[in-house]
């Protein structure tokens, strides 16, 4: 266990920072919380960070990344090494999902929901259409297996479960603008066309 707390840079709603407080916690490590306004540009003044949160310190250790800081975590501090396997093809499948949900699945739900949510733009069929692509993916990488990368919890779960967390409250946010009779309805013959091929 670390000799002092690890800081954390963070702010609640941030969805790397949530997936990080996460790890921290299935691991029963403690964190020194320490609020970060983006919104000010405060993790661009010099006292913080010049760089996103979530940012982590471990006694002048310094890493940004979530999905690096979570591997860090469980790599310095895990009892075992279930939820980042060392095993090099179990690691690499959880390596595989947790790219997966970096440059495809998170990123597309930030390619269609943010547009919406803070620029007010127009609800974007294909960009809805490549998040759904992304998600019949986790689907099918689910098949057979209880967590998104084998028999266990892994970091690789923590950090999709977040951006699905997202994708549900973005859900309830449009429901009244449509969710229903455009989205799940549009998506939905979408499938049929497909099952029909
Ligand atoms: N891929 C990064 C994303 C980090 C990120 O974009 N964090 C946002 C908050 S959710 C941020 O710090 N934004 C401020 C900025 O981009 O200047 C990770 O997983 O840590």
């Amino acid at each position: 266990m670390p000799t002092q707390p690890i800081k954390l840079y963070y702010l609640p709603p941030s969805p790397p920072c949530r997936a990080v407080m996460m790890t921290a916690k299935v691991l029963g490590l403690e964190l020194e919380l320490i609020v970060t306004n983006i919104m000010n540009g405060e993790h661009m003044t010099p006292e913080y960070l010049k760089h996103t949160i979530p940012t982590m310190d471990d006694s002048g250790f310094i890493l940004w990344e979530s999905r690096a800081i979570m591997a860090y975590l469980v790599n310095a501090y895990g009892r075992d090494d279930s939820l980042y396997p060392k095993n090099p093809r179990q690691r690499a499948i959880v390596d595989q999902r947790l790219s997966f949900d970096l440059g495809t699945l998170f990123s597309r739900y930030f390619n269609l929901y943010i547009p919406i949510l803070f620029r007010g733009e127009e609800y974007n069929e294909e960009a809805a259409e490549k998040l759904n692509e992304a998600l019949a993916w986790l689907d099918t990488s689910l098949d057979g297996r209880a967590f998104v990368a084998g028999d266990n919890l892994t970091i690789a779960d923590i950090t999709i479960i977040v951006t699905l967390t997202n994708i549900d409250r973005t859900k309830q946010v449009l429901e009244p603008y449509g969710y229903n009779e455009i989205d799940v309805a549009g998506a939905q013959i979408l499938a049929s066309f497909m099952k029909k091929e």
